[in-house]
């Protein structure tokens, strides 16, 4: 899910150093020549794009940046010093637009690259620039050039890191809105959260992230009831999920039941949002029968590989590290592999290609034989979700389970197909 992080900064730049008028001076030296020097360039405000920055929330606290003036011109031709430029470190896809127009400025893409954003004025030039064959002793120096200043826009695209799921009234929206600026509305009816909200969860200086808070999932929300695909949607491209389940039971639920019922959506919705990272979150531990029932939860939680965490978005225990230990998750997410693994049947090879046979096996009870599906055991890389989703729908379109039930495959038999042997089960490919 998209957002837009925005700021507002003031950029100002360091007027010119004045250019001196002046003559030289010397012992024995009468009237010596014009030796007035130039004055510093005024420092100018950049902005530079690093990928080391991933929000613009460092501008909430810090939004005018100012450069120094250059010094004046000094006598024996000195120059002044340039005004130190500030460099402005914003994140990699920043957008710059006048604060006034909206037009768009400058397009910050890639690591490194720089605009300036208020230049800093020319030094004015000395009186000794000014010596011609008619003037040979002006007095007049320049006036260093005044810098520009300007409030600007910052834009910036945002993917959501981390997605709140879980059963309406659960408590997503009050936990967001306690460890970002997110504002949702927060309520004790279902369905309080209508549309997805974003925030950026800040631990310290160097470590943020983006948390979406999606409406609450249901039943049948994978097949678009309520307003679920959509929902779901936004969740898809974050890198973890945060499960939130109320164990307080004050609304008549049983959290296991919650918990499973809204796994099973996000798998009946995508398998790759079923196999994302899930960090199980216990909330409303406020609540008086919330202890007994969190250990129930955690005990069956743990016992299928899940972490879980206990927190209160009432009282705000456990949400600071629950918000450190999401960000932990963030950095350790590893991008699915992409479709490309996934193995394909060669166009025009289909037809006879994907027959088949169903034969008693020596060391199993059946061996399934045939061009495509061996080429697809062949190919398939069973530890890859995506290629093993792929396995099965190619399976179904082979109709392979129907012909190892014709020929009379009960529960927990094994079938050979090449080299891999699987236990039986119905509905199930592998
Ligand atoms: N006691 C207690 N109540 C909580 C806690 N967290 C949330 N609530 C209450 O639970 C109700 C629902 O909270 P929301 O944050 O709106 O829940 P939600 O999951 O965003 O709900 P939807 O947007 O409808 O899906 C509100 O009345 C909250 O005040 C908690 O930690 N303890
Ligand atoms: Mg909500």
């Amino acid at each position: 899910m998209i957002f837009t992080d925005k700021a507002r900064i003031y950029v100002e730049a360091g007027k010119g150093g004045d250019g001196m008028s002046s003559f030289r001076r010397e012992k024995f030296v009468e009237m010596g020549g014009p030796n007035g020097g130039n004055g510093g360039k005024g420092g100018s405000v950049i902005l530079k794009a690093t990928a080391d920055l991933n929000t613009l929330v460092d501008f909430r606290y810090k939004r005018k940046f100012i450069a120094k003036n250059g010094n004046g011109g000094g006598t024996q031709n000195c120059t002044g010093a340039r005004g130190t430029d500030v460099i402005v470190k914003v994140p990699v896809g920043t957008l710059v637009k006048d604060d006034q127009t909206g037009a768009r400025i400058a397009d910050l893409t890639e690591d490194g690259q720089e605009y300036i954003a208020a230049k800093g004025g020319r030094g004015g030039k000395g009186n000794a620039c000014y010596v011609n064959s008619i003037k040979r002793a002006p007095t007049f120096a320049e006036k260093g050039e005044p810098g520009t200043h300007t409030w600007l826009k910052l834009e910036l695209k945002l993917l959501a890191d981390v997605g709140l799921v879980g059963y309406p009234s659960v408590g997503k929206s009050s936990i967001i809105s306690r460890v970002s600026a997110a504002r949702p509305e927060i309520a004790a009816y279902h369905f309080t959260t209508l549309t997805p909200v974003l925030g950026v969860v800040r631990l310290d200086s160097e470590r943020s992230f983006v948390l979406a808070d999606i409406p609450g999932l249901i039943e049948g929300a994978s097949k678009g009831v309520g307003l679920g695909h959509d929902f779901l949607r936004h969740v898809e491209r974050t890198k973890v999920l945060l499960h939130v389940v109320d164990v307080s039971g004050m609304e008549g639920r049983d959290p296991i039941d919650d918990f499973n019922k809204i796994n099973k959506e996000l798998a009946a919705y995508s398998a790759k949002l079923a196999k994302r990272t899930q960090l199980v979150v216990a909330n409303k531990m406020d609540m008086p029968d919330s202890p007994a029932n969190f250990e129930k939860l955690k005990a069956y939680v743990e016992g299928q590989g899940y972490q879980i965490m206990a927190v209160s978005a009432v009282t705000g225990a456990g949400l600071k590290e629950l918000m450190n230990k999401a960000f932990n998750l963030v950095q350790a997410y590893v991008p699915e592999p992409e479709a490309a693994d996934i193995p394909t049947l060669g166009a025009g090879e289909e037809l006879d290609q994907d027959k088949f046979e169903v034969i008693k096996g020596n060391d199993t009870d059946f061996e399934v034989k045939g061009k495509a599906i061996e080429r697809l055991v062949a190919m398939t890389n069973f530890d890859n979700d995506e290629a093993l989703y792929r396995f099965q729908l190619i399976w179904k379109r082979l109709h392979i389970e129907e012909a190892l039930k014709a020929a009379g495959i009960k529960e927990g038999q094994t079938v050979r197909i090449l080299d891999m042997v699987f236990n039986y089960k119905e509905g199930s490919a592998v």
